[in-house]
C-alpha cells in the first residue's frame, strides 16, 4: 500500500474528489496554503493498494488544469499591491507525492 499525498488547485478539487470518490477510492481532502502564492488549494490523502497508484494519477491529472497567476513581485508591500509590478507563474496541475506505507489499520 502507499500513501498518496496530492496537492490541487482549488477550482478543480470538487471534481478530483468526485471522481475519485464514484471510482471506489477512500479519500480525505484537507484545506491547504501554498507557501509560495499564500492562496488555497486542497490537499488529497489517499490510502492506495499499490495496483492501483497509476489509475488514481490518471484521474487526479485529467482534472488538474495548468493556470497562470499573478502575484505582486513586493509580497512583503501587500499594501501597495494594486500598483506593484507582478510576476506571472504557473500553478499546477498537481503535485502529487507517493508514499511507501508500512501499515494501515481501520480500528
Ligand atoms: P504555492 O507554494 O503557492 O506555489 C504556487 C506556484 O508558484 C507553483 O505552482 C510554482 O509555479 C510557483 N512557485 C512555488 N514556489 C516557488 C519558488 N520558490 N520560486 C518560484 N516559483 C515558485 P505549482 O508548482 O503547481 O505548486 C502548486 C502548489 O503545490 C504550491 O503552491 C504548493 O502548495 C504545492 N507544492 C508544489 N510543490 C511542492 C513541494 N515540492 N512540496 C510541497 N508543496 C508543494
Amino acid at each position: 500500500m502507499k500513501l498518496i499525498l496530492a496537492i490541487v488547485n482549488n477550482d478543480d478539487a470538487q471534481q478530483v474528489n468526485y471522481d475519485l470518490s464514484s471510482s471506489g477510492f477512500f479519500v480525505t481532502k484537507i484545506s491547504s496554503t501554498g507557501g509560495f502564492l499564500k492562496s488555497g488549494n486542497s490537499t488529497f490523502l489517499m490510502g492506495v493498494d499499490d495496483g492501483d497508484i497509476e489509475k488514481v494519477i490518471e484521474i487526479i491529472k485529467r482534472n488538474s488544469k495548468k493556470r497562470e497567476q499573478n502575484m505582486p513581485l513586493d509580497m512583503a508591500n501587500r499594501a501597495s499591491a494594486c500598483a506593484a509590478p507582478t510576476l506571472t507563474v504557473t500553478v499546477g496541475g498537481a503535485t502529487v507525492f507517493v508514499l511507501n506505507v508500512e501499515d494501515c489499520r481501520h480500528i
